[in-house]
């Protein structure tokens, strides 16, 4: 019988202090994972992370 413990819905977090990382290595794993074509940018306002307007405004997650 095939392994189940893998599969059904999962949730995960990445915790860490203001400005440490965490919107950058999401999109690291995305893109690492295949999930992402490419490596969006806390910059240039295009990270899956920061998807509401105002994060991308003030370029950290809201
Ligand atoms: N040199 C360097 N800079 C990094 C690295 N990871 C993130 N940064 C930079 O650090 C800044 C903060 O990164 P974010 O990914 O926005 O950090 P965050 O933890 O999501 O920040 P908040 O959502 O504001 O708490 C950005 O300017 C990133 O480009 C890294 O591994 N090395
Ligand atoms: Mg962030």
């Amino acid at each position: 019988m095939a392994d189940q413990s893998a599969r059904g819905p999962r949730c995960a977090a990445l915790v860490g202090p203001y400005g440490s990382g965490k919107t950058t290595l999401l999109e690291a794993i995305l893109f690492a994972t295949g999930e992402t074509s490419s490596k969006g940018s806390v910059r240039e306002r295009n990270t899956v992370g920061d998807a509401s307007p105002v994060a991308r405004e003030r370029g950290m997650s809201t």
